[in-house]
């Protein structure tokens, strides 16, 4: 338990860990002339703050820490910065059951953490079907071609430079693995939020609108009706993309991610942003795309991204997210140290555009109250909910369920199985459900 503990990150407050030595000897022995003494020494020696009441027997109110009464670090000590040191927990994990083949595996965001709806860059999830790489810009070109010559008048290759003076657009957009919540289809109950739901992160991504460079090489659209993307990894990761929604003018191809270059770990320099479309289709290190007149059926569509239904069939081309959402504190592996009152915050997201509502319950779906969004509410991009709850000590059962612009509403693993089967991997949506027993342990169980 102490490992899971350890994964689930933010969980209790430790305000011990701000104690200095000293003071920690002063409260064991219950010494509180000491607390008193240095505290008055240190005004003494410092212009004294303006000290609210203090809190009976506090030290840390009672006396001035040592970043008080001494010199801070200089500027630019660290030229780029990082977290501070508690909260050193707080990182990206790979799974403990998942195994990981040559560079081919997963490391999961940690959304127990995380506030508002931007995901760190440092900790954005990671999926490579063969590792990362770390590309020269300056060795890097992208090509666009035609899979027949009458498809494309110009087809062109341009320079990481070139793409850089082109109109761009900045736009907050979530990516998630298909495969997200894949093992909760076998009823596999990891424990933490960190793996039921850590393959869905959310940037704000800096590029040029595909269609604008479509344009550029004279694509002709009533042919072409579809691009297949190519990233220059090892996986050779290849993926159809309708032309409707290059037309639209949502996907571009990026080299920004929150205001600075894109990370390698998520493609640097150049990836694919395909809104409301499963990760795969985000292709990284991206650089090719192809203009078509049929789908290419390529691996990572004809095998792999498509669902087992129960009648025995696989459906495919199904890329894009239906609306769902996920209590991420409190959440499983989280304890709840009191009864009273606590801030249920989680993230709601749909590929098919906003999010209008999301409805939380404490009783397993029987009773429902509207959260509150955190606005203003982004097109394909994660949403932010809160909602107040005053725990009575008894066992609970958490649940959100998000609806979106279209009216969907998330299902439940019920009504989610009913219509899928049991067999499949990808896009599971169904609404998460954490239990909280009397000790205030939370644990992943899943209600039908
Ligand atoms: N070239 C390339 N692109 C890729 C992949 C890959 O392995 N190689 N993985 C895909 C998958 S399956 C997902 S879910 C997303 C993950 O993006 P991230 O690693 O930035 O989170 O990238 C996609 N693009
Ligand atoms: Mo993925």
């Amino acid at each position: 338990m102490g490992n899971l503990l350890e994964q689930a990150g933010r969980l209790r407050p430790a305000p011990e860990n701000f104690l200095s030595d000293e003071q920690v000897k002063a409260v064991a022995s219950g010494r509180r002339d000491f607390l008193r003494k240095s505290f008055l020494a240190a005004s003494a020696a410092l212009a004294a703050p303006v000290v609210a009441r203090a809190t009976e027997g506090d030290p840390n109110i009672l006396t001035n820490p040592a970043w008080t009464t001494s010199l801070g670090q200089p500027v630019a000590a660290r030229p780029y910065g990082t977290p501070s040191q508690f909260e050193s927990q707080l990182l990206r994990r790979e799974s403990p059951g998942l195994a990981r083949v040559g560079g081919a595996s997963v490391s999961f965001c940690p959304l127990q953490g995380l506030f508002g709806i931007i995901t760190p860059s440092g900790l954005h999830f990671e999926r490579h079907h063969q590792g990362w790489v770390d590309i020269d810009p300056s060795k890097h070109r992208f090509m666009v071609n035609g899979s027949d010559d009458s498809l494309i008048k110009r087809p062109k290759v341009y320079t990481l430079d070139e793409l850089m003076r082109m109109p761009s657009v900045s736009r907050i957009h979530f990516v998630e693995c298909g495969a997200n919540s894949g093992v909760e289809w076998a009823n596999v109950a990891v424990p933490t939020v960190q793996y039921t739901h850590g393959m869905v992160s959310c940037s704000e991504f800096t590029g040029v609108p595909l269609k604008h460079l479509l344009d550029d090489c004279g694509v002709d659209y009533k042919k072409a009706r579809y691009v297949l993307a190519e990233g220059a990894d090892g996986s050779s990761m290849t993926r159809t993309i309708p032309m409707e929604m290059v037309e639209s003018g949502e996907v571009f191809v990026a080299y920004g991610q929150n205001g600075e270059m894109l990370r390698p770990e998520n493609g640097y320099p150049l990836r694919l942003v395909v809104p409301g479309v499963q990760g795969v289709s985000w292709v990284k290190w991206l650089r090719r795309i192809e203009v078509g007149d049929k789908p290419y059926a390529t691996k990572d569509e004809a095998v792999h991204y498509i669902d087992l239904m129960p009648d025995g069939q696989h459906r495919q081309y199904t890329s894009i997210h239906e609306a769902k959402s996920v209590i991420t504190t409190p959440s499983g592996g989280q304890t709840l140290l009191d009864k009273g009152f606590y801030n249920i915050s989680g993230i709601a997201w749909s590929g098919r555009g906003r999010i209008k509502r999301v409805d939380v319950s404490f009783d397993g779906g029987i009773n429902w109250q509207t959260a509150r969004l955190e606005g203003p509410i982004q097109n394909k991009a994660l949403t932010r909910f809160n909602a107040p709850w005053v725990w009575d000590g008894k066992p609970a059962l958490l649940q959100s369920r998000a609806i979106d612009e279209t009216g969907y509403v998330q299902p439940s693993y019920g009504q989610l199985r009913a219509v899928r089967g049991s067999k499949s991997i990808y896009h599971n949506n169904a609404i998460q459900s954490w239990k909280v027993v009397e000790s205030g342990e939370i644990s992943n169980v899943q209600v039908l």
